[in-house]
């Protein structure tokens, strides 16, 4: 019997637009012969709406946005079957496993997982736990750091502090960071709210602004070098693909220039010398540790002049369209996105097997 695969997408986002387009690049790259693609969207609204199987290739993006409220569902009843049809195990409606294409605070930040944890559905990628670190930046950096990983210098500074005490904050960024520096909102949503500062004078109105996004936010020590990512599959023995740079054309890489203009270049494989190559896995597969991930991680490092690595951050659900880093990472690496959607899978489902065997009571 097929493997029948839930590919949750859309919500409520600004990145609805990326979750459509991503969620139609992997139903068609699917192997239609071993896999049923169930899609199942949450609207603008928040509204889930279950489609029906797909019988071939979604030709664009708005066969995927449903509409019909007849189909709407309750998110509890993803690991039913419908009363009608609840007697047969091999229902229609039935998914064994769940593949979450969703960003934002809705969805990234372990708030989808721990929904299908309760439900007891498989899905593909981190768990509750790592997603919700992955999701801030002070707590994933207070990880690496207790891991003893490489990283920029780093002070964290909540909303509180800030409107008690903005000059003292102030003096401590300079003691303990200096210029140029960093500010950005601890939630690692997407790169709005961020801002380079070269003196004094820039901090209040890039803490103003990052502010904007979140009540904590992080302050780092600008790196001069290289931006250089790698992919981590697996579970308990997790492997690295080849690695990637990104060449901004703006001066530090926005929202905008991420996702909209185009205005970054991948090199792939990037340029590195063996013994770099290996402190990066070293790095990536340490941090996958340190974080407990599971399934994936897009782990991202600077590569200073001097030929020292940093680790930067890891993105648990990172781009995914077949032109994203991550997909290319893997490509590169003899891994393509097909295969890699079915790689994800298996982990999803070997780690959910795993959990199965676990005990959840005791006897006196
Ligand atoms: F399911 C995976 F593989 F874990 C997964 C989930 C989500 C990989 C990549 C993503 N990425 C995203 O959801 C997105 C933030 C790029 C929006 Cl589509």
């Amino acid at each position: 019997m097929k493997t029948r695969v839930g590919v949750l997408y859309g919500g409520k986002s600004p990145e609805h637009q990326v979750s459509l387009s991503t969620a139609m690049a992997v139903m068609n790259a699917i192997d239609p012969h071993k896999f049923d693609v169930i899609p199942i969207y949450i609207t603008p609204q928040g509204q889930w709406i279950k489609g029906k199987r797909l019988t071939g290739p979604v030709k664009e993006v708005k066969q995927l946005q449903f509409t019909s409220t007849a189909t709407a569902m309750i998110p509890v009843s993803l690991n039913q079957v419908p009363a009608s049809e609840s007697s047969s195990a091999d229902s229609e409606e039935t998914i064994d496993v769940i593949f979450p294409l969703l960003h934002g605070p809705n969805g990234e930040d372990g708030t989808v997982q721990g929904l299908l944890e309760m439900l007891n559905l498989p899905y593909v990628g981190n768990g509750v736990l790592a997603s919700a670190v992955g999701m801030d930046k002070v707590i994933m950096k207070n990880l690496f750091a207790q891991a003893g990983l490489r990283q920029a210098k780093y002070v964290a500074v909540t909303k509180y502090d800030w409107q008690k005490s903005g000059e003292a904050v102030y003096d401590r960024i300079e003691q303990e960071l200096g210029y140029p520096c960093f500010v950005k909102p601890a939630n690692a949503g997407s790169s709005v709210g961020i801002s380079k500062c070269k003196q004094r004078g820039d901090l209040h109105k890039a803490f103003a602004e990052a502010f904007k996004y979140d009540r904590k936010i992080i302050i780092e020590e600008a790196i001069v070098g290289r931006e250089i990512e790698i992919g981590v599959i697996g579970n308990d023995e997790p492997i690295c693909s080849v690695v990637g740079e990104i060449v901004p054309k703006k001066e530090f890489y926005d929202y905008d220039a991420k996702y909209e203009d185009g205005q970054t270049e991948l090199i792939i494989p990037a340029k590195v010398t063996p013994e770099q190559y290996e402190t990066i896995k070293e790095m990536a597969i340490a941090a996958f540790k340190a974080l407990d991930l599971s399934g994936l991680v897009r782990a991202d490092f600077f590569l200073a002049e001097d030929g020292t690595v940093y680790i930067n951050e890891i993105n648990t659900m990172p781009g995914f369209t077949p032109y994203s880093m991550f997909p290319l990472l893997w490509q590169h690496s003899g891994v393509p996105y097909p295969e890699l959607i079915e790689r994800l899978i298996a982990l999803a489902l070997e780690r959910h097997q795993e959990k199965q065997t676990i005990t959840y009571t005791f006897e006196k």
